[in-house]
C-alpha cells in the first residue's frame, strides 16, 4: 500500500516535472507566417537653431496598439503610440533633444552608447517628472555608430521598456558616410529592434515564472513593434542594424540555410575589417551591424539559435538559452540592384588597448548587487580620473547569465576567460554578455568632461537584475580631486524637475 502511494507521488513529480522542462523550451520556428509588412521607425524630424545646434523633439506618451488587427493592447511611445523616431546626428554636431514626459508618471531617457556629459545622461539623476520638459544637449564626439535611447528611471527600468519606450539614435561620421556600405534606411540598411512579447487578454504581459531568473521571457519576438514581419528588398547587400532591446532575452542571430554573413559593427561603431560569421550573439543592450548577401527571388528568415554557451542545461531551458525564433523575413525582388563589394578596412579604432591603464578594477557580477552591494543612489562607488585608461575586469560566478554596461564610453574587450576575444568582440562595445563562468577584461579610457557630483552608471542590462540593484555608480573627476555626492538621489525625487537645464 505504502509502495504505491510512493510510486503515485514519484510518477506525479516525474510527470509536473517532464510537463516543466518540455513546457519550458520556447520554438517559433516554421510556425511564423510573416504577414506583416515590416514597420519602419520613421526618421524624427529635427531644426537647427542660431548656434548650429540640432533640435529633436520627443513626447513620452501613453496610448494602444493594434499589434494584431482588432486587438488593442495599451503600451507607451515617443511621439506614437509605441517605440519613437529614429534620430541621426553627425560627428561634431551639436545636439539638443527636447523631451516631455506626457505619462502619467516620472521617467528618464538614456542615450544608451553616447559619450556625453553626466548631467545629459539620462541616468537614474535625471527624472523628467510628469508633465515637466528636460532639453539635455552634447556634442557628438564619437565615430558612426547604432545608438539607443530608453529610459532609466530607477527600479521601473524594466516597465518602461517592455511598454514600449525605446528609439535607434544613429551616428554619422564623414570617413563612414563615404564607405561603400549599404545606407538607404528602410530600403537596403534596415533597422531591426527585436523584442519579445507575450500577450495576455491583449495586454504586453511582464509575468516570470519562478525559474526564470533573468527576468521576463516572451513567446514569440516583434522586430520594430511589427509581429511576424517580412520585408521586401531590392538589394543584393542588405545591412541590418540588429538591436536587442529585449528586457531580459538574449538572441544568436543567423539563417536556416547556414550562410555567412559580415559583422561590420558592433555596439560603439565599425570593427577594422569585416568579419564573417554564421552567428551573432546578442544580449540585452547590445547592436551588431551585419551585412547580409541575398540571391534574386529568395526568401530568406533571420532566426535566433539555441545556444550552447548560455549556461548549465537548467539555465539553458528555464532561461531562455534553448530556445529558437523566426525573427524576420526578408523577400528579395527578382532582379537585385547591384551592391558594391564591402570595402575591406572599415573603422580605426578609438578604444584604448590597455597599454597605458593607470589602474585596474575588479567587479563581481551578483544579482544581489555588483561587487556585494546593492545599487544605492546616494553613494558613488567608483572614481575615475579624467583623461585616464583603466582596466576592468569583470566576472560573473553567479550561475545564471548576466551582461555588463558602462555608460559614457565604448570600450575595447582585451580578453575572454584569458584568451585574445572572439571576432564578434573585437570593435566597440558598451555592452558584453557574460554567462556564468565568464571572466571579461576590458579597456576604457575616460575623457570626460569631469563632474565630481554627477555618477554615471554600470549595470546588468537584463532590465530586472537592473532594477533589483545590480547597478553602481562612477564618477569622472579631474587628477586628485574627490567624487562628491549625488544630486537628486532617491529621498530627493523632486530636486530640478520641470527645469529646462
Ligand atoms: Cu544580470
Amino acid at each position: 500500500m505504502l509502495g504505491s502511494v510512493v510510486t503515485v507521488a514519484a510518477l506525479a513529480v516525474g510527470g509536473l516535472f517532464t510537463w516543466l522542462w518540455t513546457g519550458s523550451q520556447v520554438s517559433t520556428v516554421g510556425e511564423e507566417r510573416f504577414g506583416n509588412r515590416l514597420a519602419i521607425p520613421p526618421l524624427a524630424k529635427s531644426s537647427v537653431d542660431e548656434d548650429g545646434t540640432r533640435v529633436f523633439d520627443l513626447r513620452m506618451r501613453a496610448g494602444e496598439t493594434e499589434f494584431e488587427p482588432g486587438r488593442r493592447t495599451p503600451t507607451y511611445g515617443f511621439n506614437g503610440s509605441y517605440l519613437g523616431p529614429t534620430l541621426r546626428a553627425e560627428r561634431g554636431e551639436k545636439v539638443r533633444v527636447r523631451i516631455e514626459n506626457g505619462l502619467g508618471e516620472a521617467s528618464s531617457v538614456h542615450w544608451h552608447g553616447m559619450h556625453l556629459p553626466a548631467r545629459m545622461d539620462g541616468g537614474l539623476h535625471q527624472s523628467i517628472a510628469p508633465g515637466a520638459t528636460w532639453s539635455p544637449h552634447w556634442t557628438v564626439d564619437q565615430p558612426a555608430a547604432t545608438l539607443w535611447y530608453h529610459p532609466h528611471p530607477h527600479g521601473v527600468t524594466e516597465q518602461h521598456v517592455r511598454k514600449g519606450l525605446a528609439g535607434l539614435f544613429l551616428l554619422g561620421d564623414e570617413r563612414t558616410d563615404r564607405l561603400a556600405l549599404p545606407k538607404k534606411y528602410g530600403v537596403d540598411d534596415l533597422p531591426v529592434i527585436v523584442q519579445d512579447v507575450r500577450f495576455d487578454d491583449g495586454e504586453l504581459d511582464g509575468g516570470r515564472n519562478i525559474m526564470q531568473s533573468v527576468g521576463f521571457l516572451g513567446d514569440r519576438t516583434m522586430v520594430n513593434g511589427t509581429l511576424s514581419p517580412y520585408q521586401e528588398v531590392g538589394d543584393e547587400l542588405i545591412r541590418l542594424r540588429l538591436l536587442n532591446a529585449s528586457t531580459a532575452r538574449t538572441y544568436a542571430f543567423g539563417f536556416p540555410d547556414g550562410r555567412s554573413f559580415s559583422l561590420v559593427a558592433t555596439d560603439g561603431g565599425l570593427l577594422e575589417r569585416p568579419a564573417a560569421m554564421e552567428r551573432v550573439q546578442l544580449s540585452p543592450g547590445e547592436r551588431a551591424e551585419i551585412v547580409v548577401r541575398m540571391r534574386a527571388g529568395e526568401r530568406v528568415v533571420l532566426r535566433s539559435f539555441p545556444q550552447d554557451n548560455y549556461g548549465d542545461v537548467w539555465q539553458r531551458r528555464f532561461a531562455g538559452g534553448d530556445d529558437s525564433f523566426d525573427v524576420l523575413e526578408l523577400r528579395a525582388a527578382g532582379r537585385l540592384r547591384t551592391s558594391p563589394a564591402l570595402p575591406a578596412a572599415l573603422g580605426e579604432p578609438e578604444t584604448p588597448d590597455g597599454t597605458d591603464a593607470v589602474r585596474g578594477r575588479y567587479f563581481d557580477l551578483k544579482r544581489s548587487g555588483i561587487n556585494g552591494r546593492a545599487m544605492d543612489m546616494g553613494r558613488i562607488d567608483e572614481t575615475v580620473t579624467r583623461g585616464t585608461t583603466e582596466v576592468w575586469t569583470v566576472r560573473n560566478a553567479d550561475g545564471m547569465p548576466h551582461n555588463f554596461h558602462v555608460h559614457d564610453v565604448q570600450f575595447r574587450v582585451m580578453e575572454v576567460n584569458g584568451s585574445a576575444p572572439p571576432p564578434a568582440l573585437r570593435g566597440p562595445k558598451d555592452t558584453v554578455f557574460l554567462p556564468n563562468g565568464t571572466t571579461m577584461k576590458l579597456a576604457l579610457r575616460f575623457d570626460g568632461p569631469a563632474d565630481p557630483d554627477t555618477p554615471y552608471m554600470y549595470h546588468c542590462h537584463l532590465l530586472y537584475h537592473e532594477d533589483e540593484g545590480m547597478m553602481g555608480q562612477f564618477a569622472v573627476v579631474e587628477k586628485g580631486e574627490r567624487a562628491g555626492t549625488p544630486t537628486g538621489h532617491a529621498d530627493d525625487h523632486g530636486a530640478g524637475h520641470g527645469k529646462d537645464r
